[in-house]
């Protein structure tokens, strides 16, 4: 019904239709045009956390209010592919605060698409638990000729505010797309009315992207973010961020031919992360701790149909990518009245990759499709800095300044369909190089378990073979429906720390170093069931409980591997109205990590609720004044319950009651 409604107003210039060489497993929209999908509550104003939860694969890691860390079937960033319309891009951080999702806004997203498990994007390299892409907002050409977006927010919980304003122009010739946004937050409160100190945040971010179309079959495209965080505070660890700044530019260059499209992009990014110390109370010893990531890279991506006029239809794709990464980060120390520390932390690695993947898309007949896909990536690295590299040394004598590893995935799955039910099997293999921290890092205070971690530059690619199921059936006239949706990962080589009592830490309070190892083998599961129900035109529920375990090679438990959860929404939908009342939790954390350093999370519940109101105002005479507003309003965690999640770093508590109020006018 709302749809319907929500339908009528502008859908037509965003076509958000999923690509069909790229099989997306779930994607979540994040502009207002496009309706009636997966997408927050909160509408556009979300963070862009806030719209990665909605995806049923991902959790996330908080460290704080601001840049958690997704985790997507129980893996967490190393695991994971993340790029941004296709571009590679690296955090700066050695203590993991910066995920890349930080460096953009909502706002300069139409949606982000998420292929699970090892079937990745193109451009994925080292994804074995998934791949996000961000798609960047692109109004086309000739779509609509002007449009412009404008959006506050207010949440009473931490006073945060979000303004945003973004404009669209299309013609035939060219389009653009540009906006700026902020937001900012103090600390909040928990449940029980406490404050958290060190979760306050402040952003801003400017985009711009544009086309311009040279022939009937050439296309230019372009794009520039600029993103800067200052004032960042991590209540879970023991620093914070003076400034996190975010420079993503690309060009690229489209040609169509007939039945095929060809896409090359050349593009670079540079982010700036510096840590911060001085505004805490009691440090024992003050640190500065900056990290730069440079990337600069290309890919060309073919796709094309092939088949003719044969009943068995391939939709391939082939993408070559090239990329240069450069991580560089230092440590000065300041103990009082001695002379400053200095150490190199991750010794200014340069990573050359590349790689071909190709994926085909098969649909054998009106029932079944099969979908294969499989990627080669050669690489290098060197380590560029000759103190970091002979700190390392004196650990590792036998190491080099240079190494280059091998990578590759190959996955394969078949979907059947059959009256109103859907099946898919699929299964997969691939490998994956130790990241820079995990084969390079030296004295790397983790604080998650208090240990200092020091990189293992011998360590093995992970490798992971993966099984994966899927059905849903519908009944009653498809009003009622169920997903099951299984997978299973078989690690070798696992890559994780291990405690080396030879060695003593560096970190005042630390209680020794571990160094990565590869553990022969280990585990990871996930089980989820959704359920929707269309209970009459205006009322429906779903609901979603999902189960996981994760092991080692010693049959203990892996950490940061969710406990049993559960989410449930009764949603009433009445023309331009939309309530809410949404019930999520999790079960006790019975299967934690004692080994690794994990602490038991207690169960928790809580309830939010939401509402959604769209009305317009036109002048038929003057078609200029033609508005659409929408009016979210929400309480979370209603009852005010004092919890934090298995993924809350430290076990920081969450939220407590949140009002918000956010307007979106579109004109
Ligand atoms: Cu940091």
């Amino acid at each position: 019904m709302l749809e319907t409604v929500l339908l009528t107003t502008v859908l037509m210039s965003y076509t958000v239709v999923p690509d069909k060489v790229q099989n997306l497993d779930e994607v979540v929209i994040i502009s207002d045009e496009g309706r009636g999908r997966k997408r927050s509550v909160k509408g556009q104003v979300a963070s862009i956390d806030e719209h990665l939860g909605e995806l049923r694969n991902v959790n996330l890691v908080r460290r704080g209010s601001y840049a958690w860390e997704p985790v997507v079937n129980n893996m967490q960033t190393e695991r994971l592919s993340t790029t941004i319309d296709g571009m590679k891009i690296f955090y700066a951080c050695t203590d993991k605060m910066d995920p890349v999702t930080s460096y953009v806004e909502s706002g300069n997203l139409q949606s982000i698409s998420l292929n699970s498990g090892l079937d990745g994007n193109p451009q994925a390299t080292g994804n074995i638990g998934g791949s996000l892409d961000l798609k960047l907002r692109k109004i086309g050409f000739e779509a609509y000729p002007r449009q412009i977006n404008l959006s506050a927010g207010h949440e009473w919980n931490g006073h945060l505010q979000v303004y945003g304003a973004d404009a669209a122009f299309s013609g035939y010739r060219a389009y653009l797309n540009t906006g700026v946004f902020y937001r900012a937050a103090d600390c909040y409160q928990v449940g029980g009315g406490q404050l958290l100190n060190f979760s306050q945040f402040s952003k801003f971010n400017l985009f711009a992207n544009a086309g311009l179309r040279l022939t009937d079959t050439d296309v230019l495209e372009s794009t520039v973010i600029f993103d800067r965080a200052t004032d960042v505070g991590y209540p879970a660890l023991n620093m914070d961020v003076s400034k996190a700044q975010g420079f993503i530019t690309s060009l690229s260059y489209k040609h169509r031919f007939s039945g095929a499209g060809w896409e090359t992009k050349a593009y670079y990014n540079h982010i700036i992360h510096i840590m911060d110390d001085t505004t805490r109370p009691d440090v024992a010893i003050h640190m500065d701790m900056p990290g730069d990531s440079w990337t600069t890279g290309l890919y060309s991506l073919l796709t094309t149909s092939l088949g003719g006029e044969s009943r068995v239809q391939h939709d391939v794709a082939v993408n070559y990518d090239l990329y240069y990464n450069r991580l560089f980060a230092d440590m000065t120390m300041y103990p009082g009245g001695a002379a400053p520390m200095y150490m190199v932390t991750w010794p200014d690695v340069g990573t050359l990759n590349t790689g071909l993947a190709v994926t085909d898309n098969v649909s054998i007949d009106e029932r079944q499709s099969l979908r294969l896909s499989g990627k080669l990536a050669w690489q290098q690295q060197r380590l560029n800095n000759e103190e970091g590299y002979s700190g390392q040394k004196v650990f590792f004598p036998l190491m080099t300044d240079s190494y280059h590893q091998t990578t590759g995935r190959i996955a394969a799955s078949y979907q059947f369909s059959i009256f109103n039910s859907q099946f898919s099997i699929g299964s997969g293999w691939g490998s994956r190089a130790p990241t820079v921290t995990e084969a390079y890092g030296y004295y790397l205070n983790n604080t998650f378990d208090q240990y200092d971690y020091i990189g293992n530059p011998h360590l093995k690619n992970e490798s992971a073979f993966e099984l994966n199921a899927n059905s849903q059936f519908s009944i009653f006239n498809s009003q009622f429906s169920i997903l099951i949706d299984a997978n299973v990962f078989l690690f070798k080589d696992y890559i994780i720390g291990r405690l080396d009592d030879r060695l003593s830490a560096m970190t005042v309070g630390a209680e020794g170093v571990k160094v990565y190892r590869n553990l022969d083998h280990a585990t990871i599961s996930n089980l989820s069931l959704t359920a929707d129900w269309q209970l009459t035109e205006r009322l429906a529920w779903s609901g979603k409980v999902s189960y996981s375990l994760g092991r080692d090679d010693e049959d203990n438990p892996l950490p940061l591997i969710s406990p049993v959860s559960w989410r449930t929404e009764l949603e009433y939908s009445y023309r331009h109205l939309q309530t809410r009342v949404e019930v999520k939790g999790n079960a006790d954390q019975t299967d934690y990590a004692a080994r690794y350093g994990e602490t038991k999370t207690p169960a928790w519940n809580i309830v939010n609720l939401s509402a959604a109101y769209q009305f317009s105002i036109h002048n038929s005479q003057f078609s200029i004044f033609n508005f659409q507003f929408i009016i979210r309003a929400g309480v979370e965690n209603l009852f005010d319950k004092h919890y934090s999640s298995y993924s809350d770093w430290n076990d920081i508590p969450q939220k407590g009651r949140n009002i918000y109020l956010n307007l979106s006018v579109e004109l």
